[in-house]
């Protein structure tokens, strides 16, 4: 009986993270997280979003168990010195595809549970407008592998 009990609670969590049926117009690709030193209390991650549908999609909020907060950046030069703005969401239009890459767009992940190495996973849940949402596993990859 408690062993029922013990197991319950995982199968709830895991049916959450399927992704929904309806949403075959999106994808998302090559997603990975920078390795940082095990200090790093930020870290970053890069993907790629094809809408092939012909409705906007909006990206609206993610989230992982790995961490407290997640937020979209972009990096931009402000007075000829790199700063981040944050986005509280992002469209892509139909037939679009939209990069998240080092200086330019990306997820800024706060506050990472534990320190993660390079082929390490993690699962980062995509909240798109519609109440569409994918889990996606990540991989963390050395900075001197992006492309
Ligand atoms: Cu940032």
């Amino acid at each position: 009986m408690s062993i029922i009990l013990r197991i319950l609670p995982v199968l709830v969590l895991l049916s959450g993270f399927h992704p929904a049926a309806s949403a075959d117009h999106i994808s998302i690709s090559n997603l990975w997280i920078s390795e940082a030193p095990p200090v790093a209390r930020v870290h970053a991650a890069y993907l790629t979003i094809t809408n092939s549908g012909s409705d906007e999609i909006v990206l609206q909020q993610i989230d992982s168990p790995a961490y407290s907060r997640i937020e979209i950046h972009r990096s931009i030069i402000v007075n000829h010195r790199m700063t981040m703005e944050a986005h509280s969401q992002i469209s892509i239009f139909p037939d679009t595809t939209f990069r998240f890459s080092p200086g330019d767009y990306h997820l800024m992940l706060f506050d990472p549970i534990k320190p993660g190495r390079a082929g390490d996973k993690i699962n980062l849940i995509f909240h798109f407008k519609d109440d569409i949402q994918f889990s996606v596993s990540a991989t963390i990859r050395k900075r001197e592998n992006m492309q």
